[in-house]
């Protein structure tokens, strides 16, 4: 009691603001990678393992006491790395990456529960990063819509991260046109390009 006493003190006297901070989009956008990114940069160590196999993070994913330090502004995040939001989920899509029926159907089952535990995230967190693949043909899909539509009946703020920008295939034009009405930080959470830009959009926009 004492403690927490004592840690809220501190806190305030630092100004150090607190936010939990869920990262959500389709399954493969760099979810992971982009946690372990900011995690590694900021806590010294990653949160989860990032895979080429859809569906790696199957539950919440979390780390506490990431501080972000920008322009004499201190936060203290908590980082939630959420399963991929499928709107389908198929056992025989995983069969294509080498998993065998028995793996390829429980990690479809667990799939679906992670998408039904993100969703149920919403309304407990802070803040979110929706997490856009740049090089995904079509970013105008049911689950990017179906995300940001559930985050803002929330009232939680939101950063678009448009990632992957390395990939040759980008196109971060087709994202800012089906994004309008936000602004869009690029990064390649792989190569941690831009990440810097990342950092400053969470700590000006993003208030708890
Ligand atoms: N080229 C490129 N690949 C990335 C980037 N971020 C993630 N990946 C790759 O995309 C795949 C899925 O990444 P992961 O972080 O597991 O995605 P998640 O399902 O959204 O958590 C992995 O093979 C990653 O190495 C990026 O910025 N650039
Ligand atoms: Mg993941």
């Amino acid at each position: 009691m004492l403690n927490a006493l004592f840690s809220f003190i501190s806190r305030f006297l630092k100004r150090e603001r607190r936010l939990s901070l869920g990262l959500y989009g389709k399954p493969n956008v760099g979810k992971t990678t982009l946690a372990n990114k900011i995690c590694a940069d900021l806590a010294g160590e990653k949160i989860g393992i990032a895979s080429p196999i859809p569906h790696e993070t199957r539950t919440v994913w979390r780390k506490n006491g990431v501080k972000l330090s920008f322009n004499g502004k201190k936060m203290n995040l908590e980082i939630l790395d959420m399963p991929g939001i499928a709107d389908r989920i198929d056992y025989r899509d995983l069969l294509l990456y080498g998993l065998d029926e028995e793996s390829a159907k429980s990690r479809a089952a667990d799939a679906a529960k992670g998408v039904a535990e993100a969703m149920g995230w919403i309304g407990k967190l802070d803040a979110a990063l929706v997490v856009v693949d740049c090089a995904d043909g079509n970013p105008n899909n049911q689950v990017n819509m179906t995300v940001i539509k559930s985050l803002e009946l929330s009232g939680k703020p939101i950063i678009l991260v448009a990632n992957k920008i390395d990939m040759r295939s980008a196109n971060i034009t087709r994202v800012k046109e089906t994004f309008p009405e936000y602004p869009i930080v690029e990064v390649s959470a792989l190569t941690g390009k831009n990440i810097t830009n990342l950092y400053e959009a969470i700590s000006t926009r993003l208030t708890s």
